[in-house]
């Protein structure tokens, strides 16, 4: 219970980075009745669940580091995902998360009686809370394609967010579907070990260069010897994000774009053989996709072993795939680097509010929600990187603090007796929506290419705006947009 009046309990779903610091958030602010559900067995999500060689979080470490919890352990300024693992295990055992942690349970039941949540797991396990904490994530469902033949493949098959460590790769031939930040990391991580790599690309990439020094034992001690002089540097970096490349992405003529531009063309021009390089060229804007970040897949691709598939996919035979032109490309593993169904969030579990209406009726189109956190009819129930939020290399650990801390204030009004529930109005919410979707289409994600950010009418999934207008947005909920009932 906070200084208010009314003792609350908590359920968060999940217990990855947004969940960690869900719990950490509420017990500083005195709530401790707090239960989390983690279907899987270890804590970390999305850093638990994606260890194919090479993954890297493309985000700066100090940028993708709690504000809580500096770390002055970073090995290298970009970290490798097995360390931001650690980093996300070591910071739940100092802030004692694991103890509200209950692993194995899969919440696909959560039913508000007007009263209470209700909440069912797939053990059958029940609970009771008067708030949810939707920590669910983005990138859990990993996405299949649909490509004739694939249960013939004979050899080894693997999804990047799948990985399964016992298959061998060394001295062995490897194909590689796609072209995303998930296969240009495995390129470069595996093509030095194994016999062949074939890397089947649908659309050409713009690759932005990437540096990552290691952090030298003398900055380490600087860190550890002075925590908030990494806090500064957190926060330096966050603006110059802010200021940069954010504001870049949501204004397609903005002279920082063009800059980014500039780097990923003299990146592309350090591939030697004019048919290569023409090959890789994009056909669209630079950052219209999910901006590929990476200090060695032009190298990598030009290793003797590497070969760019450029024609079609027909279909996977047992030996290899099959393209387009009648050739069969022999393999012994084949990677889908194909990434996720970025549009599922919690589902599928199902959530009905007190009126009987369902999540499933509401999104049954694609996923809104009022700011990213709420959805009118579902009260106290909130979302942290929920749909049409910042993506797009930001630190999604900095938006699910700004929403946790939006939340928080929403949940005090619970707390201090002000209300029993509280939810976003519905004309709240359509309103933001249509602001959104027609700022979306400013936005550099709108200037005509495919991608995972683009919802079924080719509108970008995404906070439109600048982020420092997020940042305003998160600061103080606009009460007038909710409905608070006693
Ligand atoms: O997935 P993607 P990802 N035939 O969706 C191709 C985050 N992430 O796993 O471009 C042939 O980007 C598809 O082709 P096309 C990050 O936010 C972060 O790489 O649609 N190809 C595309 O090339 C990232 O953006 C880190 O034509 C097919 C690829 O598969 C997000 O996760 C690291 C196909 C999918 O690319 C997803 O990245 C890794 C088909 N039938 C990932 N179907 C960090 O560093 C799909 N493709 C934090």
């Amino acid at each position: 219970m906070s200084d208010g009046t009314r003792p609350l309990r908590f359920v968060v779903v999940g217990a990855g980075m947004a969940g960690i610091l869900a719990v950490v958030y509420l017990r500083e602010r005195g709530f401790d009745d707090i239960a989390v559900y983690e279907k899987a067995d270890r804590l970390g999500g999305t850093w638990r669940e994606n260890t194919y060689p090479g993954v890297t979080c493309d985000v700066p470490s100090i940028l993708y580091s709690y504000s809580f919890a500096p770390n002055p352990e970073w090995s290298h300024r970009f970290s490798s995902g097995s360390e931001i693992q650690s980093y996300l295990e070591g910071v739940a055992r100092r802030h004692d998360v694991e103890r509200s942690i209950t692993y194995g349970e899969e919440v696909v039941h959560a039913e508000h009686d007007g009263d209470r949540w209700h909440l069912l797991t797939t053990s059958g396990l029940t609970d009771v809370a008067d708030v949810v904490i939707a920590a669910t994530g983005v990138f859990h469902h990993p996405f299949v394609p649909g490509l004739e033949g694939l249960e013939d493949f004979a050899g080894d098959l693997v999804h990047t967010a799948r990985w399964d460590a016992s298959v061998p790769l060394t001295g062995r031939r490897v194909g590689i579907i796609g072209t995303g930040s998930s296969a240009i990391q495995t390129v470069g991580a595996v093509v030095d070990e194994v016999a062949s790599l074939s890397l089947f690309q649908r659309t050409a990439q713009w690759v932005l260069p990437q540096d990552n020094p290691p952090y030298t034992d003398e900055e380490k001690a600087a860190f550890r010897a002075d925590p908030d002089s990494q806090r500064r540097l957190h926060d330096e970096i966050s603006e110059l994000f802010a200021d940069g490349f954010a504001n870049a992405v949501v204004d397609a003529e903005s002279p920082v774009l063009a800059r980014i531009a500039e780097l990923c063309q003299v990146n592309l021009d350090s591939v030697v053989d004019d048919e290569l390089r023409e090959r890789l060229t994009p056909d669209h804007r630079a950052a219209c996709k999910r901006l590929v970040v990476s200090e060695n897949f032009y190298e990598a691709i030009q290793h003797p072993n590497a070969r760019l598939v450029t024609t079609g996919i027909d279909r996977i035979v047992s030996g290899g795939v099959l393209t387009e032109n009648g050739e069969v490309h022999e393999l012994d593993v084949l990677v889908l680097a194909t990434g996720f169904q970025v549009d599922q969030f919690m589902r599928p579990m199902e959530i009905i509010g007190p009126a009987g209406n369902r999540l499933s009726e509401a999104w049954a189109e694609r996923p809104t929600a009022y700011l990213s956190i709420a959805i009118p009819g579902l009260p106290n129930l909130f979302m942290l990187n929920g749909p049409n939020g910042p993506v797009g290399n930001f630190s999604l650990i900095e938006v699910a603090e700004l929403q946790m801390e939006y939340a928080l204030q929403l949940v005090d009004r619970i707390a201090d007796g002000s209300c029993r529930l509280i939810e976003p109005t519905a004309d709240a919410t359509e309103a933001h929506e249509e602001a959104r979707t027609e700022a979306a289409g400013r936005t550099v994600w709108a200037t005509g290419c495919n991608s995972w950010y683009l919802d079924d009418r080719g509108v970008p999934m995404a906070w439109p705006w600048t982020f420092r207008e997020f940042r305003r947005r998160m600061a103080t909920p606009e009460l007038d947009h909710y409905l608070l009932t006693d």
